[in-house]
């Protein structure tokens, strides 16, 4: 029996024992009977982002709500580990035992160690940051973590024009406008960057990498370019579209050369009135099981110009995808992205609203159940 059931039938005593001064809430008429058990979260495993270590209201809040994955980085100084290497297997021991102690588990790493700008550049000392890396892929597996999210942005990652634009009732959203950012300033200090030479960085690096994540069982995520533009202050910018995805997929196809599913990313990609069809999307790649992490935000408007949504009230049919990532037999990490900023939340975070996240989670979750009872 399951622990479900047993709380059930446990309440279903109680509740008996107080109906006897009352209306008899155990006549089997009354009785909310669970026709079938339900599976947790569509068997998926829900998360929260801590980029900023343990945020103790979050994680009271997490362990109330019934959602334990944390997903974040390595940070030695979270474990007082000043100056050690962030790939190194003690500080990511300890890291991960600082998220046990929370009752959390470290699910995803979000923004790994040791891949940066030379990689992503093909600079001086690239071997030595790719080296490093697998020694992180190895030193995760024995420690049991599968799965890293990283992204291909040099130098400008995730980035916006405005991080407080009003949106419904006044909680405060990012949006981004591509109009005015060629004013901006070129970044030049690289040389002349061009896309090809970003695949050719990133065709180096998956060559390196990829059959050791396979060696270690490591699911390596790509996370799209967000915004999805061409170029910002003169970095190429080459994961951009489901064309792109596909071709990652290709370079080195294995089962650890995945993508995160950035939902809000993906949402965004394309010029007014080319969007990508999100649900067909997900079918693409999650029948290839190549979807490894889940990112499930939403946003209105197109590339040049768009702004991030509550769950509710963007662009895209959440329903349908939320189906179809469960229909394409995804079970693995999925997490909200960015949410507005709520009354009684500081902007100081922007997208990590802690209130957001609980009103997000509410939302994911009933569309999981609602998709898994309408499969059985
Ligand atoms: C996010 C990122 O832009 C996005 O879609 O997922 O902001 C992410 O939170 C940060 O890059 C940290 O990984
Ligand atoms: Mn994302």
């Amino acid at each position: 029996m399951s622990q479900n059931r047993r709380d059930f039938i446990k309440r279903g005593t109680s509740l008996a024992a107080i109906s006897s001064v009352g209306v008899n809430m155990n006549s089997a008429s009354n009785c909310f009977t669970p026709s079938a058990e339900i599976v947790k979260d569509a068997g998926m495993q829900m998360c929260l982002a801590y980029f900023w270590g343990i945020e103790p209201h979050k994680v009271a809040l997490a362990r109330q709500m019934d959602v334990l994955g944390a997903v974040g980085g390595i940070n030695p100084r979270m474990v007082g580990m000043d100056n050690v290497p962030n790939w190194e297997y003690d500080v990511i021991k300890k890291v991960q035992q600082a998220w046990k102690n929370e009752g959390l588990t470290l699910r995803v790493i979000e923004g790994p160690p040791s891949l940066y700008t030379k990689t992503k550049l093909g600079l001086e000392g690239r071997d030595e940051e790719i080296a490093n890396f697998i020694t992180f892929m190895e030193n995760i597996s024995r420690l049991g973590i599968d799965t890293v999210c990283y992204n291909w942005m040099p130098v400008i990652s995730w980035a916006r024009t405005t991080l407080d634009k009003p949106s419904r009732g006044g909680a405060l959203v990012s949006s981004f406008r591509t109009e005015g950012i060629e004013d901006e300033p070129l970044i030049t200090e690289y040389g002349e960057l061009t896309k090809d030479k970003m695949w050719t960085n990133m065709e180096y690096f998956l060559k390196a990498v990829v059959p050791e994540a396979e060696k270690y069982g490591v699911k390596l995520a790509l996370h799209p370019d967000d915004p999805p533009i061409d170029n910002i202050r003169g970095i190429p910018r080459i994961m951009t579209s489901v064309a792109a995805f596909k071709r990652l997929i290709e370079i080195v196809p294995s089962a650890s050369n995945g993508l995160t599913f950035c939902q809000g990313s993906f949402a965004s990609m394309g010029a007014e009135g080319e969007g990508e069809n999100i649900p067909a999307a997900i079918e693409y790649f999650g029948k290839r099981s190549k979807i490894h992490f889940v990112h499930f935000r939403d946003v209105r408007g197109h590339k040049d110009n768009f702004e991030e949504t509550f769950h509710d009230d963007g662009k895209t049919d959440m329903y349908r995808a939320m189906q179809a990532y469960y229909d394409v037999g995804f079970r693995g990490p999925i997490r909200p992205d960015h949410v507005p900023t709520m009354a009684g939340d500081s902007n100081e975070r922007p997208g990590y609203s802690t209130i957001g996240a609980l009103f997000a989670i509410g939302y994911i979750r009933g569309l999981m159940e609602g998709v898994t009872k309408n499969s059985t």
